[in-house]
């Protein structure tokens, strides 16, 4: 069911054209670019070399050490620029996040949305990224704090928000100072591409930025590496697995960089015997089945009171069977690819061994289109499952969602809580006593806790991320500028007098 008229490389190639990335960018290298959607070869990007990515770093501490003498407001000019540049661009760049990642086409438009919505957000913030005045204990001094630029932050981002995650940093580290440094994940580097240039554009309008203050490299995890051990490099953003998360986290620390880690999540939602059953199975759906399973806050696992197992459970079963797999830049689509085979392999494992634990599994077999082999198209799973074994608790990064029974609401919220990660969460209930004890400290552990909402689909407002082995960061929205740079304590004495603070004395 591939919907294409044009072959998908030449759609490609126009779409990039239009996007402003001239062709060497993508041609003749041999970091090799699949598209999801057919597994076909779309282009051969340049690697960015070891000596290259040494100098783009110097380079962009260079650009910070100039950034940020421009004072905030002027440099939430550049970003509410890039805000224009990326609504002109936000059909074409929707449509190649489509093509390289695979997600439907709402859902690309819906990343370069929240692209243009965390720009708005940053432009604003130019104007109060202050700090407190406070009171002194000592008379005629007063206390107030700076919020100074860091330098030059990595940013590692992963295939499946491919242009999102780096707009959540790249527009706060800018508006506070700092230089970007950014790499993309080896399967998506081509938004990466049309991003950068789309950045150019809005740094041209601008005029007189320096050089290298949003620098771009392709290339694999020694890349990575490059910027994770860079004494000029005071923060890295990285967003990807646990794994990921735990070789880079003991190495920034090593050097007291500092980290923000989007890891691993295992986002759990408990419908309790109250809930809205409608409203309940739209956001269960969107939120197991959407991206097709491969957001960071994808559903995972599904709590349901007894009392409404037997009429939520049969409803979901229907919708898990007739959902429509497909191409993603089909309409009618609401599940695309999987990214690759491995990804495709994971996930046939994980249901095996849930099988073995004596899971009832409906769906999550391989879809083929003769004219595709290639591409790794799947039935979303639902998988029935008697207690939270093993498999349940680990991230499996695809469309299967675990349903557990429960009968007290004191026992979901511990199999909630007992998973090693800890990103989002959700309760559907019109029990207020219910909704409140989920958002209390005895409630949900995790970094995003909602009511009668999906556990995706977050706003760029609010501060995201989360806890244990999700890695602690947060992005985006709230005060997570705040990690973008450094605060000092400046205490001011106008008097003329020297009193010393706890009332010391120290006469000479
Ligand atoms: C991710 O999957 O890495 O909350 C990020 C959401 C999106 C971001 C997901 N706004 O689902």
């Amino acid at each position: 069911t591939t919907s294409a008229t044009t072959p998908i490389k030449d759609e490609v190639r126009a779409l990039l054209t239009q996007l402003g990335v001239p062709p060497q960018a993508y041609s003749g290298g041999d970091l090799i670019v699949h598209t999801p959607i057919t597994g076909e070869e779309i282009a051969q990007a340049p690697r960015t070399t070891a000596s290259a990515t040494a100098e783009a770093i110097a380079q962009a501490h260079k650009a910070y050490l100039e950034w940020r003498t421009v004072p905030a407001p002027k440099r939430g000019e550049l970003i509410r620029l890039l805000g224009d540049e990326l609504r002109a661009a936000l059909p074409q760049l929707g449509r190649l996040v489509t093509i390289e990642a695979g997600k439907i086409l709402s859902e690309g438009l819906g990343e370069v949305q929240e692209m243009i919505d965390i720009c708005g957000f940053a432009a604003g913030l130019s104007r109060q990224v202050g700090g407190l005045t406070l009171p002194s204990e000592r008379p005629s001094h007063r206390m107030m704090e700076t919020w100074h630029p860091l330098g030059a932050i990595g940013v590692i981002s992963a295939f499946n928000f491919p242009v999102a995650v780096w707009s959540w940093n790249a527009a706060l580290a800018l508006v506070c100072g700092n230089a970007v440094i950014w790499k993309p994940s080896e399967k998506t580097p081509l938004t990466a591409l049309a991003t950068q240039a789309i950045f150019q554009r809005a740094a041209a309008k601008f005029g007189g930025v320096p050089e290298g203050l949003a620098a771009l490299l392709l290339g694999d995890v020694s890349v990575g590496e490059q910027l994770v051990t860079s004494p000029l490099v005071p923060l890295v953003s990285a967003t990807g697995s646990t794994a990921m998360g735990r070789a880079v986290a003991p190495r920034l620390a090593a050097r007291f960089a500092r980290a923000i880690l989007e890891l691993g999540g295992n986002n759990a939602a408990i419908v309790t015997p109250t809930a809205d059953l409608h409203l309940t199975v739209r956001a269960i759906a969107f939120s197991a089945m959407g991206t097709a399973g491969q957001r960071c806050t994808s559903l995972r696992r599904l709590l349901v009171h007894e009392s409404v197992y037997d009429t939520l459970v049969p409803q979901l079963k229907k919708i898990y069977a007739s959902v429509v797999v497909g191409d993603p830049r089909d309409a009618g689509t609401l599940v695309g690819p999987l990214i690759d085979e491995r990804a495709f392999n994971a996930m046939q494992k994980a249901l095996e061994q849930a099988r073995r634990d004596g899971a009832e599994i409906t769906g999550g077999e391989r879809i083929s289109f003769a004219e595709i082999p290639q591409a790794f198209f799947v039935r979303p799973a639902l998988v029935e499952i008697a207690t939270q074994t093993d498999i349940v608790r680990h991230e499996t990064f695809a469309p299967i969602l675990y349903v557990l029974k429960y009968r007290e609401l004191e026992d979901a919220i511990a199999v909630h809580n007992s998973v090693p990660q800890g990103l989002s969460s959700s309760i559907f209930t019109l029990n207020v006593r219910e909704a409140e004890r989920f958002l209390s400290a005895t409630g949900s552990d995790c970094g995003i806790a909602n009511v009668n909402i999906g556990t995706s689909g977050a706003e760029i407002g609010g501060a995201f991320g989360g806890e244990k082995e999700t890695g602690g960061g947060r992005e985006s929205g709230s005060d997570a500028w705040k990690q973008y740079m450094r605060r000092a304590t400046n205490t001011i004495n106008y008097g003329t007098e020297l009193p010393l603070a706890q009332g010391v004395s120290f006469d000479i």
